[in-house]
């Protein structure tokens, strides 16, 4: 099998070894932003609309005044909010239709970085399965960042709410996860990624190398990815988090527990989970055991 060519450029990853099954790209996008718009029959009147609410008469929606407060900041130019009042935790629908109309707009660059994204990974694995006899690319899964969790990162890092510092700062507003069969194809697709040249990476986080104390595994990746407009190209951030079939099934579950408890899991079940962790972790280095004695038999 050909070596692939090694830019100067490309990130250093620890060995990365190479061979498996190909398989199918799974492209799961959730776009969930503001709170949706309810039905004429949901949404309830506004109480008191003051002179400058008039044009937002109409039936209202709840939020709260904090969510609103980095909404505004988000998108000082907007206007429509110079009459939303929150006071008793309603805001005018005419106001969340055009809040989703600018979430949508702010999601907009990172929804193409991810395809951007999506179509190298893709164009990896078709070559792969053409030219090789395997893919280290089992799945691949996207998602953009919904408002409600940028909002709580906003206030959870301090980050002020213009749309400067949130840009720069909140990196994981599109989010890539590639899952491989074996440690070293993640490592490998990591490196194919950050060597193409128009990917910049900001950062990595090695936590298949340092995993994080409840047992957490996964390469992440922050990345830049160049999105070429009708009038400029804009450098948008990308988290690419790298992990095994093993790592991921971990992770998963870890994950619908964490926010099942409300992040305060019960000691018993968190010493459970750093145990599955060890069998996770055990069990890829297992197959990859299996596979070099696969390979050896020629
Ligand atoms: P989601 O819904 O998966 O996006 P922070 O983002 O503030 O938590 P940081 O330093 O920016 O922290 O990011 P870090 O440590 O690189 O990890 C961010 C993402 O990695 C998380 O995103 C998870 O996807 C995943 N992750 C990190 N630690 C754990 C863990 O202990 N268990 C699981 N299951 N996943 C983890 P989000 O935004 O929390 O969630």
């Amino acid at each position: 099998m050909p070596t692939p060519h090694r830019s100067e450029r490309a990130h250093s990853f620890p060995t990365a070894d190479r061979r498996d099954a190909a398989d199918s790209v799974e492209i799961v996008t959730d776009t969930a932003a503001v709170p949706a718009v309810p039905s004429a029959t949901e949404a309830t009147a506004p109480t008191d609309p003051t002179a400058s609410d008039l044009e937002l008469a109409g039936p209202s929606v709840p939020m709260t005044s904090a969510a609103l407060d980095i909404y505004r900041g988000l998108f000082q130019s907007m206007t429509e909010f110079d009459g939303a009042s929150v006071s008793d935790g309603q805001v005018p629908l005419q106001v969340i239709k055009n809040l989703q109309k600018r979430v949508a707009q702010f999601h907009l660059s990172y929804k193409f970085a991810i395809d951007e994204l999506t179509t190298k990974i893709e164009i990896l694995q078709e070559e792969f399965e053409n030219t090789h006899d395997y893919s280290p690319i089992e799945h691949v899964r996207t998602r953009l960042k919904t408002m409600d969790s940028i909002i709580e990162k906003v206030q959870r890092t301090g980050t002020p709410p213009d749309v400067d510092s949130v840009r720069a700062r909140i990196r994981d507003i599109a989010g890539v996860r590639i899952t491989c069969a074996f440690v070293a194809d993640a490592y490998w697709v990591a490196e194919m990624l950050t060597r193409q040249t128009d990917i910049d990476v900001l950062e990595v986080k090695d936590y298949i190398a340092h995993p994080k104390s409840n047992g957490y595994q996964s390469l992440h990746l922050i990345v830049t990815v160049p999105v070429f407009l009708s009038d400029h190209t804009e450098l948008v951030p990308v988290e690419i988090q790298l992990r095994t079939i093993a790592m991921d099934f971990w992770a998963s579950l870890e994950h619908k527990i964490y926010y099942k408890y409300d992040r305060d899991v019960p000691s018993e079940l968190v010493a459970e989970l750093t145990a599955a962790a060890d069998a996770a972790h055990a069990l890829d280095a297992k197959m990859a055991r299996l596979r070099d004695q696969i390979r050896g038999l020629g």
